[in-house]
């Protein structure tokens, strides 16, 4: 017996001093890793999924808001493909403190953000990892040329990538695209529920060119609206009949994905799993902003525009959309900003002190009711500094002093007058009206001259015209390489809210901007009764934009040159009203195509299930 303890003694003792050095060893690593921001950084980027929970901790609340871009990376390089590898899935996250299911790309919530140049193919092979939903994605704001079928518009370009399918999206950036653009899905209200990112394109510079606007750092900023439904859901809430096609509400509001939602405003008829995040850990930056800085804000809500400002500080927009420059307007903050644009601002401090919060305020224009769960206006730290208790804990403002309006900026851009013709070759007038109608049991449904969309399988680009079905309104606009027209459109409004419209594959010139004074008239503008509208034409300096705010009771004239072929969404950008309906497209093709005959093609149709697909000789 003896004999055979001795071993045993001798074996735990080894242990003993073996697990003591051990821990001496992760001791010492430990300190470290957390004394040296280096180390840190490092071990937060490479080994961080293998971490323990401890540490994801200390890291969360280190984090910050903001997303520092890196444009140093990119504006003095070659042009080159960048591939990306995006499994999409979904799971529980607490955005704004309360949790929701939302969509993750390679586990992060909300998506990677995308950095590139001009000039530069961005190649995303995605993979379907949901169990039981189809996906899509769209590039919003990039103009894809000659690459119609890359757009994502589920029902006009490609069925839905299936569950345990993979796709492979590859978009090639003009020479001329720079600017502030974001990815999103693109089937059905993915987009609300977290399938989004940034997609920033920097501008090439040449080493010793002087900037326009002088500036240190960028930071993306995807500012929206947030809903605690699903946003099925919420669709499912506004078809309902007995809300009379009022909108839905926000709860919240989240700036890349985190944000402060005030449990005690939780009502019982809605109950949620909730922990009201702490105002000190929705800071934007880590340290002090004491030099100008550029702010990308992209409005990536469902429904309400946004206006931001900040405290004790100037913020001058420079660029719009797709990184168009606009004439110089100061002020303290801008407004309003509707779901799908973006501006870029110049953020500076003023004389007395750098800035301190960052106000926000949802725009209640399309607000059918009262939420008492939501508070509208609020502001979040700028920076981590530790300020006085009074300034964290004072109410959230709505105080926005000097707001530039966006509606009334300008282009900078000094070929934009010499670039828009006086008339154009086709004009389109549409008008938009959500309407409840007894034939549709009531249900509100968006139209655009009597049509109601929905996405049609397969999708339209693979067949010919005389197979689209009665939901797609798709005027043909006759195009070549050599003929490229000039079209103008005229969107009105007939809603008594405004509708953020974008038009994928192009950006336009907004020439007019109308709403009418009160409730009494339409507001609508029709060029073909003769005279000019209203607010008159802007040709000389017009905004140039891929997504414009309609006002309600009003219209917009926009104008294009229609020179990428393919079937083009032209869409309200809320929601909800792309959810009913309220979508239609532009078909660009050649003059002898007006039948879609020649454009169809099948590779539209991968994906597209089985018994839907018709051979296009068939149609
Ligand atoms: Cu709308």
């Amino acid at each position: 017996m003896r004999r055979t303890m001795a071993p045993k003694i001798l074996g735990r003792t080894s242990i003993v001093f073996f697990i003591t050095i051990l821990l001496v060893l992760i001791g010492s690593g430990l300190v470290l890793i957390v004394s040296s921001p280096e180390s840190w950084e490092f071990w937060a980027k490479s080994k961080w999924s293998t971490l323990p929970s401890i540490f994801k901790e200390f890291h969360h609340q280190e984090s910050t808001l903001g997303i520092e871009l890196h444009p140093e990376d990119h504006i003095h390089r070659d042009t080159k493909t960048i591939t990306l590898h995006w499994n999409i899935t979904a799971d529980f996250r607490s955005p704004d403190g309360v949790k929701k299911r939302v969509y993750l790309v390679n586990g992060e919530f909300p998506g990677p953000t995308i950095e590139a140049r001009s000039g530069d193919e961005i190649v995303v092979d995605v993979s379907n990892g949901l169990e039981d939903e189809s996906i899509s994605l769209h590039w919003h704001g990039l103009k894809l040329l000659g690459q119609n079928l890359m757009d994502g518009a589920v029902g006009i370009t490609q069925c839905p990538i299936p569950p345990g399918e993979r796709f492979t999206y590859r978009v090639k950036i003009g020479d001329e695209e720079a600017g502030t653009f974001w990815w999103h899905g693109h089937a059905m209200g993915h987009r609300a529920d977290g399938l989004f990112g940034g997609l920033i394109i920097h501008k090439p510079q040449s080493r010793n060119e002087p900037r326009p606007i002088e500036y240190e750092g960028e930071m993306l900023l995807m500012v929206g609206d947030w809903f605690h439904a699903s946003a099925n859901d919420t669709q499912r809430w506004y078809s309902g009949y007995e809300h009379f096609g009022q909108e839905p509400v926000p709860d919240s509001m989240i700036i890349n994905g985190k944000g402060r939602f005030d449990c005690s405003l939780a009502v019982p008829a809605h109950p949620i799993e909730c922990t009201t995040a702490s105002y000190s850990d929705l800071a934007l930056t880590s340290h002090e902003i004491s030099k100008p800085t550029r702010w990308r804000i992209v409005n990536t809500g469902s429904l309400a525009g946004v206006s931001l400002h900040v405290g004790d500080a100037s913020m001058s927009p420079i660029t719009i959309d797709g990184g168009h420059p606009v004439a110089l307007a100061e002020g303290d903050g801008i407004g309003v900003l509707y779901p799908g644009e973006r501006v870029d601002v110049v953020v500076s401090n003023t004389v007395s002190r750098a800035p301190t919060r960052l106000f926000i305020a949802l725009d209640p224009e399309n607000f059918g009711y009262t939420n008492p769960s939501l508070t509208a206006n609020q502001s979040f730290p700028v920076t981590k500094k530790v300020y006085k208790a009074e300034e964290y804990n004072s109410p959230p403002s709505a105080d926005l002093r000097r707001i530039v309006d966006l509606s009334t900026l300008t282009s900078s851009e000094t070929s934009a007058s010499s670039a828009v013709p006086a008339a154009a070759q086709h004009t389109f007038v549409v008008y938009a009206k959500s309407q409840i109608l007894v034939k549709f049991e009531n249900e509100p449904k968006g139209f655009i001259n009597h049509t109601s969309w929905a996405p049609q399988t397969p999708p339209i680009a693979s067949m010919n015209r005389s197979a689209w079905d009665e939901n797609q309104f798709v005027p043909f606009v006759p195009s070549s390489p050599e003929t490229a027209p000039w079209v103008e459109l005229v969107i009105n409004n007939l809603d008594d809210g405004s509708h953020p419209f974008h038009l994928h594959g192009h950006s336009f010139y907004v020439l007019s901007s109308y709403m009418s004074d009160g409730r009494g008239g339409w507001g609508s503008y029709d060029p073909f009764t003769g005279g000019a509208p209203p607010a008159g034409l802007n040709l000389a300096s017009p905004l140039r934009k891929d997504t414009v705010r309609v006002p309600r009771r009003g219209h917009v004239v926009i104008r294009f040159r229609a020179d990428n072929p393919g079937l083009w969404m032209l869409h309200c950008h809320m929601g909800v009203h792309l959810g009913s309906g309220l979508a239609m497209a532009l078909h660009v093709g050649y003059p002898d195509d007006e039948e879609h005959i020649h454009a169809a093609t099948e590779a539209a149709a991968k994906y597209c299930p089985v018994g839907t697909k018709r051979a296009l000789k068939d149609i």
